[in-house]
């Protein structure tokens, strides 16, 4: 597999083996069944829209061109988890790098690392609907100027709680929520747990309040971020993170599972299910 020095590479698609695009099969109508109703109809629609089936791993090549269409966006094969300047740069010019292979059958729930599955089924979907496009890119140009300024930790804090765990309102859902994070997306248990559950807080979100929280990368995320809509979400991320980095800097990280004075609190959580780790 020759890898090229932004870390791409041809999709390996003859490597894949029936077994591989069985554990597809399965992860893919599981969800199926699940998110009608809970993922949010940007999500449902990018999904219909790439022709994203039950049937295997999906070619990069023709999901591209679609996207290519829709939005100006491309996916690019990686042999997994770049380094963030590579990533940032891809991000910044509209190329989504997709990790090629798929998990092990005893992995079928979570994993700690993005595979095939995850990018494809979780992050792609939403780079149909214009709007997280250009959020997507911008997080990118945001990436690459928080390097200079060492601001990645709070920087990621912002994808974490938004294109990996977020969470948008919709009035026409049961509890007027809906999934559209990709790391909820991808996992058959967290994509109930984040909408059903007593256990979690799910606060409305605030860029700073956002970047000043800690997360849990190895269980379900003790506190959700609420967004009201993907333009309230790109207008919040317009202005240059400067002035609130630096505004970080005087105060204290809030842990994953706080509750701070100011929080628009939606539910505040039981603490049923968070299980035991530590924040990062
Ligand atoms: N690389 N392939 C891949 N996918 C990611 O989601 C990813 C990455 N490298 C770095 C990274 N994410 C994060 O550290 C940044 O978003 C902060
Ligand atoms: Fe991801």
């Amino acid at each position: 597999m020759e890898q090229r020095p932004d870390y791409t590479i041809d999709q390996p698609i003859a490597s894949y083996t029936a077994a591989d695009h069985a554990t597809w099969r399965t992860l893919f109508e599981h969800q199926a069944s699940l998110l009608p109703g809970r993922a949010c109809d940007e999500f449902l629609r990018g999904l219909k829209g790439l022709g994203v089936a039950a049937d295997g791993i999906p070619d990069f090549n023709r999901l591209s061109d679609i996207l290519g269409k829709a939005t100006g966006w491309a996916i690019v094969a990686v042999p997994g988890l770049v380094p963030d300047d590579v990533f940032f740069g891809h991000l910044a010019n509209r190329r989504f790098p997709v990790t090629w292979w798929i998990r092990k059958p005893e992995q079928m729930d979570y994993l700690q690392e993005p595979d095939v599955f995850h990018d494809i089924y979780g992050h792609v979907p939403l780079l149909m609907n214009p709007v997280f496009a250009d959020y997507m890119q911008a997080y990118g140009q945001g990436g690459v100027k928080a390097q200079r300024l060492g601001e990645i930790t709070h920087l990621a804090r912002l994808y974490w709680y938004t294109v990996e765990f977020g969470l948008i309102r919709d009035a026409s859902a049961a509890g007027g929520l809906r999934i559209y994070g990709s790391g909820i997306l991808s996992s058959k248990s967290e994509s109930i747990y984040c909408l059903d559950s007593r256990g979690p807080n799910r606060i409305g979100f605030d860029l700073l309040r956002v970047m000043r929280t800690k997360y849990r990368i190895d269980t379900f995320q003790k506190t959700y971020f609420v967004i009201d809509s993907f333009e309230d979400l790109f207008a919040a991320t317009r202005p240059d993170f400067r002035p609130f980095y630096e505004r970080l800097h005087g105060v204290q990280d809030l842990g994953a599972g706080e509750v701070a004075d100011g929080d628009r609190v939606l539910t505040r959580g039981t603490g049923e299910g968070w299980g035991h780790s530590e924040d990062v």
